[in-house]
């Protein structure tokens, strides 16, 4: 694999792993804006980031279960009409480390920053499917029902050499309130490299796994995507199972992320002065659940405040249904008295009422991926 042509990154990120490149924002840097500028945007990659030099000759082609399939320039999907979209991207693989101390886990390290919001903008990935004669639905149906594959031009080791893919059911792809993109901006301006331009799919709510950079094919097809990615990784086992009994076949690809909430300016150990302290950080749930409450503890667990949360930098009012952005996360801020040294907990509640695990074990699995145990920083108070 060649990685002597990767993009230039911001120098202040914590890299991962170098080949591919793994890297993430300092906790801070995440939570300096509402939306994450794509310098401290987390960056997950199997293989080398590609390439696309003749930005007029680079296409998609639709095909699969389809009476015609078609090709698709940047030009074509440019005349679709555009949705600029404010979509949470998780990384199945957030807070990997911290599972990892209870025991082993195999995957990337990841702190907790393989997290960003951004303001993607593109086609409805439904106004295009239309375009091959599939028509608009409105209602998703997670059983039976044919799924659309998207198919990259990376290489990958997982993969033999062969692209990163995934899919996701097409009662999904073809509804347009499912806001699932074809993007070609982030945050206002082209998708840069490391976030796959010059086209990517964006499917809000659902881990980001799914959301395939540098989009080259779309494939409708009657079963799920039979890739690495989709079949032999980002499923969640219970504790129970190890390397030597593990059946992939068991369990269904993970797709919406659960319920997360994480303490940002306090790293976990933080000295702090005896007085106020402010506390906060980010929450965000899947499937275009909002996040209802955040609850923070002081005292180890014992007694629980509710923190204020935010989906504008600045502008600290409780978000509602009717102006709150349904894929993105909240900011949330509480101050509260430290005087001693103690533990501080952070727990999100969604608009389905669905709590966070308490504690890790619980939710331990081989492969580290989704944990959204509550999140806990230790600080000790000294002079
Ligand atoms: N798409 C391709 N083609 N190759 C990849 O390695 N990684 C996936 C997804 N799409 C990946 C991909 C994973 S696991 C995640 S979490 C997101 O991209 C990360 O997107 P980002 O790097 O823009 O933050
Ligand atoms: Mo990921």
């Amino acid at each position: 694999s060649d990685y002597s042509k990767e993009p230039p990154r911001h120098p202040s990120l914590q890299i991962n792993a170098k080949e591919p490149f793994n890297a993430e924002p300092n906790r801070l840097a995440l939570i300096a804006s509402y939306v994450t500028p794509s310098d401290f945007f987390y960056k997950r990659n199997h293989g080398p980031i590609p390439i696309v030099e003749d930005i007029d000759r680079y296409s998609v082609v639709i095909s699969g279960l389809l009476e015609h399939s078609k090709q698709l320039f940047m030009k074509d999907i440019r005349k679709l009409p555009k949705y600029n979209v404010t979509a949470t991207l998780q990384c199945a693989g957030n807070r990997r480390t911290a599972m990892s101390k209870t025991r082993t886990v195999k995957g990337v390290g990841w702190d907790v920053s393989a997290i960003g919001n951004a303001v993607w903008g593109g086609a409805k990935l439904a106004d295009v499917l239309e375009l091959v004669g599939i028509p608009k639905l409105t209602r998703i149906t997670q059983f039976g029902g044919k799924h659309v594959e998207f198919v990259s031009i990376d290489k990958c080791k997982e993969e033999n050499g062969g692209p990163y893919k995934a899919s996701i059911p097409l009662s999904q792809a073809a509804n347009p309130e499912a806001d699932v993109l074809l993007a070609y901006e982030m945050n206002g301006e082209p998708l840069n490299r490391d976030h796959g331009y010059p086209l990517r799919v964006i499917v809000p709510g659902v881990i980001g796994a799914r959301s395939v950079k540098w989009l080259e094919a779309i494939n409708i097809i009657a079963e799920e995507c039979q890739g690495f990615f989709m079949q032999k990784d980002y499923k969640m086992f219970p504790p129970s199972v190890n390397w030597d009994n593990i059946d992939w076949s068991t369990r269904r690809p993970q797709m919406d992320f659960p319920v997360q909430c994480v303490i940002c300016s306090l790293e976990d150990v933080s000295t702090v002065k005896p007085g106020k302290v402010k506390i906060s950080g980010y929450a965000a749930s899947g499937g275009g659940r909002g996040i209802e409450r955040v609850d923070v503890s002081v005292d180890g667990g014992k007694t629980w405040m509710e923190a204020s949360r935010s989906q504008k930098k600045g502008i600290h009012y409780i978000a509602d249904d009717a102006n709150s952005d349904k894929w993105a996360w909240v900011l949330f801020e509480i101050t509260a008295d430290i005087l001693h040294s103690t533990e501080i907990i952070a727990k999100a509640v969604d608009s389905a009422a669905n709590v966070q695990p308490e504690k890790v074990e619980e939710i331990w699995n081989l492969r580290g991926i989704l944990n959204t145990s509550w999140h806990r920083v230790k600080v000790q108070a000294s002079h």
